[in-house]
């Protein structure tokens, strides 16, 4: 990838869920050296540090949400963000749980439209996150952003989405937990999506080219949101809702590589971390070397192939 201005983003949210940890998260990045990571492939890298929520009304236990007051503070602070962020150069928002897209994509899709360009979303992710608060029965808003950024009905008292995600420009690979509500409402729509059958007998690279061809031939601005939990457990212990039989080291270096290969990356979310339930720090590492591949680090200059 030409070098970039990366703008590193703190998004310590966590009000997405009950159990609480992901605040350590964008600290953990930096301890486990993303700037570094990417100023030595040459990129000019800046942290903004982290960011708080808009002001709100402290949340109640009262209704089936769970810190609903704290999660749309945080909303309307990430959007407007992004919004900036978006203006100045490849913003990667350090979560934080998966709530903080809400704000993220939204925000990045309002700077498309103001471009004229079509924005596209990738979703690493062992769960779709297609609920609303009307569909979820646990009440964590982490499990919600694209019900929220593709205009689903039920988010009231959240900002309204100006610049909603065409359901076609959204692709989810990585799917393993699903709930009923979510997958009633998923085959019902155009957004594309795989599970890890899907990545077993087809391979992450041609699910993710074939996504990659379509944005490429839109000359679509592209946001990448990578939950933790898109990898198998055993590979990244540090998240709260871990799912046996996900993506393996290697299948997320490559889905990086072919992304950066690409040339297509124009915003990032590193999401769902959780440093209290981490082994002396690998899952942060394995994170950051993810970010790297995706922002042009490779063992040699030029692609490899196989001797015939
Ligand atoms: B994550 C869940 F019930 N679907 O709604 C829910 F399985 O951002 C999980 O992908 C949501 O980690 C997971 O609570 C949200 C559950
Ligand atoms: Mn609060
Ligand atoms: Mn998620
Ligand atoms: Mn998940």
């Amino acid at each position: 990838m030409p070098r970039k201005t990366v703008i590193l983003i703190g998004a310590p949210v966590d009000s997405g869920k009950r159990r609480t940890g992901c605040l350590m998260g964008p600290d953990a990045y930096r301890t486990a050296g993303l700037a570094n990571a990417l100023s030595d492939l040459g990129h000019k890298v800046e942290d903004m540090g982290n960011l708080t929520p808009a002001a709100h009304q402290p949340d109640t236990n009262e209704g089936k949400l769970h810190a609903p007051n704290e999660t749309i503070a945080w909303t309307h602070r990430l959007t407007r963000t992004a919004e900036l962020a978006m203006q100045r150069g490849l913003p990667i928002f350090m979560g934080g749980d998966h709530s903080l897209s809400l704000g993220t994509v939204a925000g990045v899709a309002n700077h498309a439209a103001t471009l004229g360009r079509p924005q596209f979303v990738l979703w690493l992710d062992a769960h779709s996150d297609f609920h609303t608060p009307e569909t979820t029965d646990s009440g964590n808003l982490h499990g919600t952003p694209l019900g929220y950024v593709t205009g689903r009905e039920g988010f009231g008292g959240f900002p309204k989405v100006e610049n909603p995600i065409p359901q076609e420009n959204i692709c989810i690979i990585g799917l393993r937990s699903v709930d009923a509500a979510e997958r009633a409402a998923l085959e019902e729509t155009d957004i594309r999506y795989h599970d890890m059958r899907e990545i077993d007998e087809i391979g992450v690279g041609r699910l993710l080219s074939a996504f990659l061809e379509v944005v490429a031939a839109a000359n679509g601005m592209l946001h990448v949101s990578l939950d933790v939990d898109f990898l198998d457990p055993m590979a990244a212990p540090a998240v709260g809702t871990t799912v046996p039989g996900g993506a393996t080291i290697r299948e997320g270096h490559l889905a990086m590589e072919i992304i950066n290969d690409s040339g297509l990356l124009t915003s990032l979310d590193l999401v769902e971390l959780n440093p209290f339930l981490d082994e002396r720090g690998r899952t942060a590492q394995v994170m950051v070397d993810l970010a790297a591949s995706a922002m042009g680090r490779r063992v040699f200059d030029r692609p490899t192939r196989a001797h015939s």
